[in-house]
């Protein structure tokens, strides 16, 4: 991006940290015209709110506040999503599910990292908010999706979360195991670990970069083919690649912004 937006971006932050959805909706279309990618753009606006997370915390904001920012983010992000490229006949890159688990209703990172994963070539299945782990078991038996992405915003949600990857674990047959994704504003490792889901995504480009990843893994096992059909989850039995040379996926870097989307066809 041109070093003379960086103001901009930065101004855009600090409205939305002050709650002016106005001059909020006109800097984003400022920057959107003048050309500034739409995943940086989404970037500042979760540091921004994770700045309003605190002031709640703090007591400086109350609820209210978080209606607001809830509204602001969400304005921003119908603004964004419809340009990002899309790919004019998404070709089936695999199976995504994702839901935000039981407790929590926050669903604006969920949406985001869905329609981005959508626009990328995958086919999302969107269980919403609030949703039990058994819920999640029964989706994943029909759906049978390779990667399942669980949202949890709130500490109080993580307990959900655990149940929910293990019933995943134990109850799908060894042969339809999904890779799980966990993600939202308090997951931290050991949650992970305690979970033992396969990754933390903490934003949509993360996000969009590691499912890349893991389906070129998929299909450099020779399992391609079966992406692209009805036959089942191949990365169920692939194993996911570590991303770093220590064998550490949650050491990886990936890039700011994800790959272009795939081509047509
Ligand atoms: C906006 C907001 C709300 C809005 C949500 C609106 C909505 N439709 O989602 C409303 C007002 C409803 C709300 C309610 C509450 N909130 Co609130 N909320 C927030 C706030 C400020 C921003 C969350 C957000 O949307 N961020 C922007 C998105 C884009 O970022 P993200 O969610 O992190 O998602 C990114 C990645 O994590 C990833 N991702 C996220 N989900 C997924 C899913 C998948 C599948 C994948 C692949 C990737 C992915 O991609 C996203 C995009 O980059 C956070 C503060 C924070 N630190 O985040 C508090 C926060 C989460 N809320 C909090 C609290 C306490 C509450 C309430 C309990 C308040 C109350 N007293 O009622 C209620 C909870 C109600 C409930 N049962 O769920 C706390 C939780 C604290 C804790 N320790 O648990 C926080 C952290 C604020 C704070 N610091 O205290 N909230």
């Amino acid at each position: 991006m041109a070093a003379n937006l960086q103001p901009s971006l930065e101004r855009l932050a600090q409205n939305i940290v002050l709650l002016k959805d106005a001059a909020c909706r006109r800097m984003t279309k400022q920057l959107l015209t003048a050309g500034v990618n739409p995943t940086e753009v989404m970037e500042v606006c979760q540091q921004a709110l994770v700045e309003i997370g605190k002031k709640y915390e703090s007591g400086e904001y109350f609820i209210a506040g978080l209606i607001m920012a809830g509204d602001i983010m969400k304005q921003i992000i119908d603004m964004v999503l419809p340009l990002v490229e899309k790919p004019e006949k998404p070709p089936t890159r695999g199976r995504v599910l994702i839901g935000t688990v039981a407790g929590d209703i926050h669903d604006l990172g969920k949406n985001m990292a869905g329609a981005m994963l959508t626009t990328y070539g995958y086919e999302v299945k969107d269980l919403g908010v609030d949703v039990k782990p058994e819920v999640f078991l029964e989706e994943a038996k029909t759906f049978r999706p390779h990667i399942v992405g669980l949202s949890s915003l709130m500490t109080s949600g993580h307990s959900f979360l655990i149940q929910t990857v293990q019933l995943l674990r134990q109850r799908l047959p060894a042969s339809d195991r999904p890779v799980i994704f966990i993600s939202g504003a308090m997951i931290v490792e050991n949650v992970r670990k305690r979970s033992g889901a396969d990754y933390v995504v903490n934003n949509v480009a993360e996000t969009v970069f590691l499912c890349e990843r893991l389906m070129v893994s998929s299909s450099k096992n020779g399992l391609n083919s079966n992406l692209k059909d009805d036959a089942g989850p191949p990365i169920a039995r692939a194993k996911a690649p570590p991303l770093d040379p220590a064998g550490d996926p949650q050491k990886a870097s990936p890039p700011r912004r994800p790959p272009n989307p795939p081509a047509s066809g």
